[in-house]
């Protein structure tokens, strides 16, 4: 049997190349020098592609392969895949849910903890010799028994405030309707309402073209001079000018982020603060969780082509 052509967004690592080259023929569109070359010429074969989250596949090249049939995303958010494109031509697209929740869940709680206790500069106070020649580190803020919201209580919300019950922190959360699986904690509809009694606000919400920006200035600002925003979701979420403005002129009191308009080219404004943690869009980024994706990827395209139902469809 033929391998079916696969576009290739993105690198996977080596243990998902291999067993992908095994039983596709994987086309590598991010290697490519002249993208749209490449796509004039493998374009009219495939039939799937195969991406990752933050790369997802937009309109033109979907449209630079007539015959594909299946999208298969390295990742639970899908939002940069055109979906409206899928949709119209009866595209198939799968992601990556479940696998990862746990392990970015885990990311955005370490960086509310790691930014709040001022680890990194602590570190850097320990190597540079402050500790002698200075004495005892600034004191920074607590974290358990404090007030956290999460915004978005899907999968990744709802693990993220398990693991807040565990710091004692009184929780909130909004999300289009409350929900009955967290009774123990209080529903605020209003984003606005639910940053202004928050001294930390995780973002966790699956990001579409009705969450653009849900976190703006006045969210921002309600969060406030003392508050922290942690954004583990996508940068679409957020406004990233307003944040940027907010935590120059002190507005907003600090922020833990993984994850930027354009990245990795991030906004330079990012790199001279000194009140933000960055992380280079790594929450499910652990060798266990990574395994659990690629097998994933490979084995919604696997049935796809054998005709067999989708392990995790979106579309
Ligand atoms: C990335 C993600 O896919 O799950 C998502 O939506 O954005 C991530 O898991 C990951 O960084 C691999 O590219």
């Amino acid at each position: 049997m033929t391998k079916p052509d696969i576009l290739q967004i993105g690198p996977y690592p080596e243990w998902d190349q291999v067993p992908l080259e095994q039983n596709f023929h994987m086309h590598r569109y991010f290697e490519a020098a002249d993208k749209a070359a490449f796509l004039a010429e493998v374009g009219p074969g495939i039939r799937g592609i195969a991406t990752r989250g933050e790369l997802g596949a937009n309109a033109a090249i979907i449209e630079a392969c007539p015959r594909l049939e299946v999208i298969s995303v390295y990742g639970v958010g899908f939002d940069a895949v055109d979906l409206a494109a899928c949709r119209a031509r009866g595209i198939r697209v799968t992601n990556t849910p479940d696998v990862l929740t746990n392990d970015v869940a885990d990311l955005g709680v370490a960086m509310m903890l790691v930014q709040s206790r001022g680890m990194i500069g602590a570190e850097t106070w320990v190597k540079d010799g402050s500790w002698g020649a200075k004495g005892l580190y600034p004191l920074k803020r607590r974290v358990w028994g404090r007030r956290a919201g999460v915004l978005g209580l899907g999968r990744i919300g709802f693990e993220v405030a398990k693991r807040l019950a565990g710091f004692d922190m009184e929780i909130a959360y909004s999300d289009v309707a409350a929900k009955e699986y967290a009774p123990d904690w209080e529903f605020i509809a209003d984003p606005v309402a639910l940053a202004a009694r928050s001294d930390f606000l995780f973002v966790t919400l699956a990001a579409s073209a009705a969450t653009r920006h849900i976190v703006g200035q006045t969210v921002i600002e309600a969060l406030g001079p003392e508050g922290m925003l942690i954004n583990i979701s996508r940068a679409s979420n957020i406004d990233e000018d307003a944040l940027l403005n907010a935590l120059e002129t002190g507005k907003l009191g600090s922020a833990a982020l993984d994850v930027f308009e354009g990245e990795p080219n991030l906004n330079p404004r990012f790199l001279s603060l000194s009140n933000v943690l960055l992380q280079p869009h790594h929450a499910s980024g652990t060798i266990e969780t990574r395994k659990a994706m690629g097998k994933l990827v490979r084995d919604n395209l696997t049935a796809h082509f054998a005709g067999e139902a989708l392990l995790t469809p979106v579309l």
